[in-house]
């Protein structure tokens, strides 16, 4: 059931993100209104208005696609999915923007890593990332110094932009994102943190992305 808020349709202000969406409201699916066009995305408001970009519940869904897919976006709002990264830079671009990740281990124990700025470009620039600012319970994994994601640009299955010579990294964790450059290959890995991989039941697990343009919470685990 897609939840609407009740001045949805009467006021003419929907909202533009889950930041618009009134205080005491469930999460779930919610319409908002960006770049001209009305979607739905999941909405986490525990801790402030927090809009799911990125979402895994159970590994139905298949995470290893191209870069269209990537660039439309995937899978079911209700479900597992991918919002797309025409939807991100056109839901999020120009708007000061936190980035957070939720984990979960087979125990129910959750963490979380925080960034307080999170930008992304076009995709003339392959949706390079912009990430400043971590604090959190889960470690600082996007920006660690032997393997840097920030500055990076995004590659998929079809499009190898991860700048290692020989060695195309979605190939190696089974899913389109960010990879850090080929410089940190003594060190490092083309990415730490890996939400979009195989999805396994016993390990640590990557329950949500989320992003927010408004004033939110912390998060205390
Ligand atoms: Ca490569």
């Amino acid at each position: 059931m897609y939840q609407i808020p009740i001045w949805f349709n009467v006021t003419g202000h929907e909202p533009t993100d889950c930041s618009n969406i009134s205080q005491g409201s469930d999460n779930g699916v919610y319409w908002i209104f960006a770049n001209n066009r009305c979607r739905t995305v999941y909405c986490d408001l525990t801790a402030g208005g927090w809009m799911v970009i990125q979402r895994r519940l159970d590994g139905s869904e298949d995470f290893y696609r191209d870069w269209a897919d990537y660039k439309k976006g995937f899978g079911n709002v209700s479900g597992e999915y991918w919002l797309g990264n025409d939807n991100i830079f056109n839901i999020l671009n120009g708007k000061s923007c936190s980035l957070r990740f939720d984990i979960e281990n087979v125990d129910g124990k959750s963490r979380y890593a925080q960034y307080e700025t999170f930008k992304i470009a076009d995709e003339s620039d392959d949706y390079r990332l912009t990430l400043s600012g971590y604090n959190g319970t889960a470690g600082d994994a996007m920006m660690d110094t032997s393997s840097q994601l920030s500055g990076q640009p995004f590659s998929t299955k079809d499009r190898d932009n991860d700048n290692w010579s020989g060695w195309h990294c979605t190939d190696y964790v089974n899913a389109g994102w960010w990879y850090a450059k080929e410089s940190s290959y003594m060190y490092g890995r083309c990415t730490f943190v890996n939400p979009n991989g195989k999805y396994y039941k016993e390990l640590w697990r990557f329950i949500s992305t989320l992003v927010s343009t408004g004033i939110h919470g912390q998060i205390h685990t």
